[in-house]
């Protein structure tokens, strides 16, 4: 995994810098029956679980579809995914966060798999337990158990997890839920939309560039109420309460630019709102939920280019996806130590020997002016981020816009073609 964060690839070849040694172990590795998908994945947590105690954990889960090429006459093993027109795996993971600085802390549990075929069950005669969308509950009732000595726990996921028997069955003391409603929910009195809402004034947002959607600051208003939401009636589950008590915390976008669909978020929490500051609070934490977008984006095509990967069978590209999130994750925390507020060691994402070299090249990195010398402590990850965000195109002002998961990549990979070159002169 160290690996895959320095050379910047889930390239086999690549991570063993061409030594044919190297990539014989690390396909042993990936082939050994020993070495199950299902322990890699229980490693997941181990980081979080070390730094969530006394804290307030933003724990966000979401699944990302990871597409591998293939061929009739060649499938890899990899079940369908999307809307049948692709194979190759599901990745579903669940991020740590600091709820009050923002800081990654790691994974905290999730799971990847491949579809055996398709189900010919309706999904509305199906129980939980028998889809899919069980995930939801099961990686939050994980997560329960990873971050048992967090001070306090939201779960916080997007519409797709807004699962009735997720809302009874889950919450806890000390863990709360933050999803935005799927529809247009029936709840005592009438329906969300037409809860009355007591107002929580408005607040000029920046939203961030995504697929479809360029950045934009949005004026937006909220509103907040407590709702009964009522059962489903069709709801096949055994045992569940006639209605869950929940805030809902409603947003939406005044004058959006033209040829834009305004914001309009229905967002529903076991959290109590009693004021507009926490209302605004609540809106924040959901927007949080980007960062695990971030390592989906860092995991694919911005950043480990896993979807290229050449391994044969689905099994070893489901251990290699349970490997590669980890790594992304910690390209991610690379990048945020940029910001010089992590304290972790370098030594959790480079060799002994990389580190000599970042040592090496620090001062040829820096310029004359005391603004643009590196001022971490040398063998911090800040440290060693500034110099691999250097070599990525990053110009050093603190006033430039801070170096992205992209420039970090590329850094990365300059950088490894340096350390191997300087090997080499040792040799
Ligand atoms: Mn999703």
């Amino acid at each position: 995994m160290a690996r895959m964060v320095a050379c910047a690839s889930v390239c086999l070849r690549r991570l063993a810098g061409g030594h044919r040694r190297g990539i014989v172990g690390f396909s042993r590795f990936l082939a050994n029956p020993r070495v199950t998908a299902e322990a890699l994945i229980e490693g997941w947590g181990l980081d979080a679980s070390a730094a969530c105690a006394g804290r307030h954990i933003l724990a966000i889960q979401d699944t990302s579809e990871i597409t591998f090429t293939t061929v009739a006459t060649r499938r890899r093993g990899l079940g369908e995914i999307g809307k049948g027109n692709g194979r190759g795996v599901l990745l579903h993971a669940m991020l740590g966060l600091d709820a009050d600085t923002g800081g990654i802390l790691g994974l905290v549990a999730g799971r990847v798999w491949t579809r055996a075929g398709r189900v010919s069950v309706p999904h509305a005669a199906r129980l939980l337990a028998d889809k899919e969308s069980e995930r939801w509950l099961t990686t939050a009732e994980t997560a329960k158990t990873v971050l048992a000595g967090a001070a306090m726990i939201t779960e916080i996921s997007d519409r797709e997890s807004d699962i009735y028997a997720k809302w009874a069955r889950v919450p806890a003391p000390g863990f709360h839920m933050l999803t935005r409603a799927m529809h247009d929910r029936a709840v005592q009195g009438g329906t969300l939309s037409s809860v009355a809402l007591t107002p929580a004034g408005e607040a000029a947002v920046t939203l961030r560039a995504r697929p479809g959607r360029l950045a934009r600051t949005a004026r937006l208003t909220a509103g907040y109420a407590r709702v009964n939401v009522r059962r489903p009636r069709a709801t096949l589950e055994k045992g569940m309460p006639e209605t869950v008590s929940l805030t809902l915390v409603e947003v939406r976008e005044i004058d959006a630019p033209e040829g834009v669909e305004p914001i309009l978020w229905r967002l529903l929490t076991t959290h109590r709102v009693e004021d507009p500051a926490m209302a605004w609070r609540i809106v924040d934490w959901y927007r949080q939920r980007w960062h695990i977008e971030q390592v989906f984006r860092t995991l694919k095509q911005q950043g480990l280019h896993l979807e290229d990967s050449q391994l044969e069978t689905a099994e070893r590209l489901i251990k290699l996806t349970a490997l590669a999130v980890q790594a992304a994750v910690l390209i991610m925390q690379l990048v945020q130590a940029r910001d010089g507020q992590s304290e972790q060691d370098a030594a959790i994402a480079f060799s002994p020997a990389e580190i000599e070299t970042l040592k090496a090249l620090v001062p040829t990195l820096e310029g004359k002016t005391v603004l643009q010398k590196n001022h971490h402590p040398p063998g911090s990850l800040a440290w060693a981020a500034w110099a691999i965000a250097k070599l990525g195109g990053w110009d050093g002002y603190p006033k430039s816009k801070p170096p992205g998961p992209i420039t970090f990549t590329h850094g990365l990979s300059y950088f490894r073609a340096i350390a191997q070159g300087r090997n080499l002169q040792n040799v």
